[in-house]
């Protein structure tokens, strides 16, 4: 097992598009053993495949308190979507900003899980968000996009001081 370094914003590599996964295999098995021993040391909820470098679709969430309800998902396709919901979303590449982002409230997504068994996730709520937040990842698309223009560079702006004050901490 290992933990993985997370690319940060504005790193490029966060706007590739991950390509789907061939055939599940034991390297992907270690690689989503990977995935969630990095989410978990960053206290994340979710982590996608491309904020560690890897440019395939492959995605982890876990919602729980206590690293209960580990979800990892394999080429995701979302087949339906209900209602909306507004949710005060953050981001392991964005460390320390927050938003408000507007997403469905209801997503059902099909996907292969690590043995490559297809499943459909039915998902309300924070997990919704969590699902769409890391499939958007998978597309290169980040959070921020979301916002007006004038948020967004409020928001980026206040990343820069963040991260000039933890520089000369
Ligand atoms: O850890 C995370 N928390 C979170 C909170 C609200 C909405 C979305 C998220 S996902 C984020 C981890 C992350 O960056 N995943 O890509
Ligand atoms: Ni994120």
């Amino acid at each position: 097992m290992a933990v993985l370094p997370i690319l940060e914003f504005p790193d490029p590599r966060l706007r590739t598009r991950a390509e789907p996964v061939v055939a599940p295999d034991a390297e992907l098995r270690q690689f989503v053993d990977d995935m969630f021993e990095t989410m978990y040391a960053a206290n994340g909820v979710g982590l996608a495949a491309t904020q560690v470098n890897v440019h395939r679709r492959v995605l982890v969430a876990d919602m729980s308190d206590d690293h209960q309800q580990p979800l990892a998902l394999v080429n995701p396709v979302i087949l339906e979507t209900e209602g909306s919901q507004v949710y005060q979303e953050g981001c392991l590449s964005f460390p320390g900003l927050y938003a408000d982002v507007t997403r469905a409230l209801k997503v059902r997504v099909k996907a292969l899980d690590v043995h490559g068994k297809e499943l459909v996730v039915e998902a309300e709520g924070p997990l919704a968000v969590c699902i769409q937040h890391e499939m958007d990842h998978l597309d290169g698309k980040v959070f921020v996009d979301y916002l007006s223009p004038l948020k967004r560079a409020l928001l980026l702006k206040r990343l820069d001081k963040q991260r000039r004050q933890a520089a000369s901490a």
